[in-house]
C-alpha cells in the first residue's frame, strides 16, 4: 500500500549524532526554534536526509556556511542534503525554523493548551519541531535553552542555568528524539524529594496550573511510591537531579514518560475526594508508575524501530501491574487486568484489525498504540515469567538492563536475553510477538485408575494478512480439586507445544476436579465442557482467586447467552452467587467483582465467537433480566451487605476501603431493581465524595431517573473540566440505550461540549459508544452521529479521530442490516476529501 513503512526494510542511520543543542524562542504564532546537530557519516557518500513537517525554514548552515538552494531539496516532509555538500569526516548542522504553537490543534509537536505551551513528540511528532533524524534509534544528548516570558521554563534532565526569561537543561543521558519534552508556562509545583538506594537526593515536582494545586498530593506520593518499587522490584535507581511531572488538559494519550519530564494528562494527576474515584485514584498511581518505570524501559533502553514498540510498552505494563498489585490486592488487580484485556484485546484479536504485538507494517504508527501492543504485550512478559520462575525472570532482567542499557534494541535481543538467562530455545514462544489472533484452547478430560488425564488442542483463526497459526507455546497453570473441596494437587505449570497434547496426573483417589488456566496464564480462550453445578464448586472451592471469580464468570456469561434466546436465569448461578456476597471471608473488592456482571459488549462478543448473530437488544434485556433475577433473590443479603459497607469517616483512596465501596456500589445496582432507585437517591444527596457520587448518578440514570439528579451535578461542578468529563461519560453510557443517539446528539449542541479538548470529545463520544444497545441502535442513529463527529474531529486531531474509529471494529458480529449500515457509514468517512492518514489507514482496514 501507498505510504507503508515494513519492518523489513530497516535500515541503520548512514551518520552518527552525538549532541543536539536547541534553542527556542517561544511566541504562539511564531516560535523560532534554532538546532545545532553533531553529525558524522558512518560511511562516505550518504546524503543526509532529515524529518520535517510544517516547519518554515529560516536558514540552514554546516559548519558556519549558510548552504545553497542547490545544496539540499526540501519537501513536505522533509529535507535531503546532497551528499556533495557534506564534508567527509564530522560537521555541525545549523539550522532554524519557525512554527506555530498556537495553530497546532492536532496536539503533536509543541502545541498550546490553555496558554501553556508543550509537547507530545512520541511517536513522530518532533519533525515537527525542527528538522531531524526522527527515529528511535538515532540516539544524542540534548542541551536545550528556552527563552520566553512564561514563569516556568522546563525541559529534560538537570537545570543548568536561568535567569529572567530563559533556562538552560542539560540531559545527561542520550535519548531519541521523540523522548524530548518543553514546558513553559505559569505553572505552580507541588514539590517533594526522594532519596535513592545509593543516597542520591533526587527533588520532585508536580506541576499544574494555578487553582489545581489542592488536587496533587496523591500523584507526588506516587512518584515516590514508583521510584522505591522499582529499586525493590527490578534494582532499578532514579538517574537525574530533578523528576519533573506537568499535568495538560488537552493531551491526545494518558501520559508521556520524556526523559526527567513526564507529561500527564490531567485527568491522571489531579485527586480530591470529591473529584476522583477510586478508580480514578487506582489509574493515576498505575499510570504515574507506568510513566516513571519507563525511565529503565523506554528511556534508558529504548526501541530501535517503532515496530519494537511493545518492547517498552508490554514490559512497561506489565510492570505497571506488578505494581499496582503490590500497591493494592494482587488478585483483584490480576482479574481487572484480564477483565479489560477480553473487552479490549480480544475485541481487537477477533475483528479486521488484529495485529500482532509486533506488527510488521504500518502506514501511521500512531494507529499502533493498541491494546495488543500494550496489554497484549503485558501477558506475554507475563508467560515469560511463568516460564521461568520468579528467580530466573529477575535474573534475566538484571541481563536485559546489563546487557543493553543505552541501547534502542529489538524483540530479538530481548528474546535472546532471555535465552541466554535461562537457557532455554524460545523460537517457538517467539510467535506470540510475531502472530496475531487469539488462540482457543479446547480440553477433553479422563480418569482412569487413579490417572487423571487432561487433552488440550489450541486453534488459532486467521487474522488479516496472517492465514497460517502454527502452534504456539502455551503455559498452562493447572491444579486440581477433590470431590470434597481440598486441593490434591497444587498449582503446576503444563508447558503446551503440540497442537494437540496430552498431561496426566497420576496417583489420585477419585476423579478431581481441574482447575485451568489458573491467574490467566496465558492470554487464550479456554474452552471447556462444564456443567453449572461443577464451575458453581469451584466459585466456592477453588483455591485460585482468579479462576474462583472465573468460574461465576463463566456461569453468569452463560446463562445470560441463554437468556437472550429467552431461557430463564440458571438456578445454579443465582444460589452460587448468594453464597458469595456474604462471605466475610472472601474480600469485598473480589466479592464485587463477582456481583458485577460481564458488559454487554463481552456479551455480544462471546455470542459472535460461537458463531452466532448478537443482538444488542436482547442483550440488554437478558442482562437488565438476570440483575432482576440476582435482586430479588437475595434482596435481604445485599440490603445487609449495602448497610454493612458503609464507610463513616473520612475518604481515604486506600484498596480496603475502596473494595467496600465497590461491593456497595454492586449491591445498590441490584437492589435499586427493587427499590425504585430510592438508595440510590438517598446516596447522591448524601455522598461526600465522586465514588459514590458517581455511582449513585449512573444508577438513577439507568433507571431514567437522572435528570434532576444529572442537572444539580452538572450545577455544581462546572468549573471542573475533569468531573463535567464524567458527567458527559455517565449519562451516556448508562441511559436507557433508546435514548442514547438522541441524548448525544443533544449534549454536543451544549456550550460545554468543547470538543477540540480530546477529554472531552471522548467523554461524549466514548460514553455514547459504550452503551452498546444505543451505540448499536437497530435504525443506525448512534452510527450516524458517531460518523459525523469522526469526520468533523479529523481535520483538527487526527489521531484522536482515528483512535475513535475503533467503535466500528465489532461490525461482523451483527445482523446484516446493522453491519450494512456500519460499513455505509466507514465508506461515507472514506470517502472525505483530504482524509488524514490516520484515519484513512483506520477506515481501510476496518472495511477490510
Ligand atoms: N508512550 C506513552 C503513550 C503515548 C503514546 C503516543 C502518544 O502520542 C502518539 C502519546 C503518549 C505511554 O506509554 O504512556
Ligand atoms: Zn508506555
Amino acid at each position: 500500500m501507498d505510504g507503508t513503512t515494513y519492518l523489513s526494510d530497516y535500515r541503520p542511520y548512514p551518520f552518527t549524532l552525538s549532541t543536539v543543542s536547541l534553542t527556542f524562542r517561544l511566541a504562539p504564532r511564531a516560535t523560532r526554534v534554532t538546532a545545532r546537530l553533531a553529525l558524522a557519516p558512518r560511511a562516505a557518500g550518504a546524503a543526509l536526509q532529515l524529518d520535517g513537517e510544517e516547519l518554515k525554514l529560516i536558514s540552514l548552515a554546516i559548519d558556519g556556511a549558510a548552504l545553497k538552494p542547490a545544496d539540499y531539496r526540501l519537501t513536505e516532509t522533509g529535507l535531503t542534503i546532497h551528499p556533495a555538500a557534506l564534508p567527509e569526516g564530522p560537521f555541525t548542522l545549523e539550522t532554524e525554523v519557525e512554527i506555530a504553537p498556537e495553530a497546532n490543534t492536532a496536539l503533536e509537536g509543541l502545541y498550546m493548551s490553555k496558554g501553556m505551551y508543550c509537547t507530545q513528540c512520541e511517536a513522530e511528532g518532533f519533525r515537527k519541531i525542527t528538522f531531524y533524524p526522527d527515529r528511535p534509534d538515532v540516539m544524542a544528548r540534548f542541551h536545550v535553552r528556552i527563552e520566553g516570558d512564561a514563569p516556568v521554563l522546563l525541559s529534560n534532565g538537570n537545570p543548568v542555568g536561568a535567569g529572567a526569561g530563559w533556562a538552560e537543561w542539560d540531559d545527561p543521558w542520550p535519548k531519541p528524539a521523540y523522548l524530548f519534552a518543553l514546558v513553559a508556562g505559569e505553572l505552580v509545583a507541588t514539590p517533594g524529594s526522594f532519596t535513592t538506594m545509593s543516597g542520591r537526593k533526587t527533588d520532585l515536582n508536580v506541576w499544574v496550573r494555578p487553582g489545581d494545586e489542592d488536587r496533587t498530593d496523591y500523584a507526588l506520593g506516587a512518584i515516590q511510591r514508583s521510584m522505591k518499587w522499582d529499586e525493590e522490584a527490578f534494582g532499578r535507581e532514579y538517574d537525574l537531579d530533578v523528576f519533573n511531572l506537568v499535568a495538560v488538559d488537552d493531551f491526545n494519550m494518558g501520559a508521556m514518560e520524556n526523559k526527567g519530564l513526564n507529561i500527564f494528562n490531567s485527568k491522571l494527576v489531579l485527586a480530591s475526594p470529591e473529584t476522583a474515584t477510586d478508580l480514578d485514584y487506582e489509574r493515576i498511581e498505575g499510570v504515574i508508575g507506568h510513566e516513571y518505570f519507563h525511565n529503565w524501559t523506554g528511556d534508558r533502553i529504548t526501541c530501535r524501530d517503532w515496530f519494537q514498540l511493545c518492547l517498552k510498552e508490554g514490559l512497561t505494563v506489565f510492570r505497571d501491574q506488578s505494581f499496582t498489585a503490590d500497591m493494592r490486592l494482587g488478585a483483584v488487580k490480576r482479574i481487572e487486568d484480564v477483565i479489560a484485556l477480553r473487552a479490549r484485546q480480544f475485541r481487537e484479536d477477533a475483528g479486521p484489525l488484529a495485529h500482532p504485538p509486533r506488527p510488521d507494517h504500518y502506514r501511521e504508527i500512531n494507529n499502533f498504540y493498541t491494546s495488543t501492543v500494550y496489554e497484549k504485550g503485558a501477558e506475554v512478559v507475563r508467560m515469560l515469567q511463568t516460564l521461568l520462575g520468579p528467580d530466573g525472570f529477575r535474573a534475566a532482567m538484571d541481563l536485559y538492563f546489563a546487557r543493553h542499557d543505552g541501547q534502542a534494541c529489538t524483540i530479538e535481543d530481548w528474546i535472546t536475553v532471555f535465552e541466554d538467562a535461562s537457557g532455554r530455545d524460545l523460537g517457538q514462544f517467539k510467535r506470540w510477538y510475531t502472530d496475531a489472533g487469539t488462540p482457543h484452547l479446547t480440553v477433553e478430560e479422563t480418569f482412569e485408575n487413579g490417572t487423571y488425564t487432561l487433552e488440550f488442542s489450541q486453534e488459532t483463526k486467521p487474522t488479516p494478512g496472517q492465514a497460517e497459526k502454527p502452534p504456539r507455546l502455551i503455559p498452562i497453570a493447572v491444579g486440581l480439586i477433590g470431590p470434597n473441596g481440598d486441593e490434591v494437587v497444587p498449582t503446576r505449570v503444563l508447558e503446551m507445544t503440540e497442537a494437540r497434547q496430552s498431561f496426566a496426573f497420576e496417583g489420585l483417589g477419585a476423579r478431581p476436579v481441574p482447575s485451568i488456566l489458573r491467574g490467566f496464564s496465558a492470554p487464550v480462550v479456554l474452552e471447556r465442557q462444564s456443567s453449572p453445578a461443577e464451575q458453581a464448586f469451584l466459585l466456592a472451592h477453588d483455591t485460585d482467586p482468579f479462576n474462583r471469580w472465573e468460574a461465576g464468570r463463566n456461569l453468569a456469561r452463560e446463562t445470560l447467552i441463554a437468556m437472550t434466546t429467552g431461557a430463564a436465569p440458571d438456578a445454579e448461578y443465582l444460589d452460587a452467587v448468594g453464597g458469595l456476597i456474604a462471605d466475610e471471608s472472601a474480600d469485598p473488592a473480589f466479592r464485587a467483582l463477582v456481583l458485577r456482571l460481564p458488559s454487554e459488549d463481552e456479551i455480544a462478543q462471546a455470542i459472535a465467537a460461537s458463531g452466532k448473530v448478537a443482538d444488542p437488544d436482547a442483550i440488554h434485556a437478558a442482562r437488565a433480566a438476570l440483575m432482576q433475577a440476582l435482586a430479588a433473590r437475595h434482596e435481604a443479603t445485599l440490603a445487609a451487605t449495602f448497610d454493612a459497607c458503609a464507610l463513616p469517616g473520612t475518604y481515604r483512596p486506600e484498596a480496603a476501603d475502596a473494595g467496600r465501596r465497590s461491593l456497595r456500589l454492586a449491591c445498590l445496582a441490584l437492589l435499586g431493581r427493587l427499590d425504585g432507585g430510592a438508595r440510590a437517591a438517598a446516596l447522591f444527596d448524601s455522598a461526600t465524595n465522586m465514588t459514590e457520587s458517581l455511582g449513585a448518578l449512573g444508577l438513577l440514570v439507568a433507571q431514567g431517573k437522572g435528570e434532576a439528579a444529572l442537572a444539580r451535578f452538572r450545577a455544581r461542578w462546572q468549573e471542573n473540566a475533569l468531573v463535567l468529563d464524567k458527567w458527559f461519560t455517565t449519562q451516556l453510557a448508562l441511559c436507557p440505550p433508546a435514548e442514547a443517539a438522541d441524548r448525544a446528539a443533544r449534549l454536543a449542541e451544549d456550550p460545554l461540549f468543547t470538543w477540540k479538548n480530546p477529554n472531552r470529545f471522548r467523554a461524549l463520544m466514548g460514553g455514547l459508544s459504550a452503551n452498546h444497545a444505543g451505540f448499536h441502535r437497530a435504525d443506525g442513529a448512534g452510527y450516524r452521529f458517531y460518523a459525523n463527529w469522526l469526520i468533523r474531529l479529523d481535520p483538527v486531531n487526527p489521531q484522536t479521530a482515528a483512535r475513535m474509529s475503533t467503535a466500528f471494529e465489532t461490525r461482523a458480529r451483527y445482523d446484516a442490516g446493522r453491519q450494512a449500515k456500519i460499513r455505509a457509514e466507514l465508506e461515507r468517512i472514506a470517502a472525505v476529501e483530504g482524509l488524514s492518514r490516520d484515519l484513512s489507514e483506520m477506515t481501510a482496514r476496518l472495511l477490510g
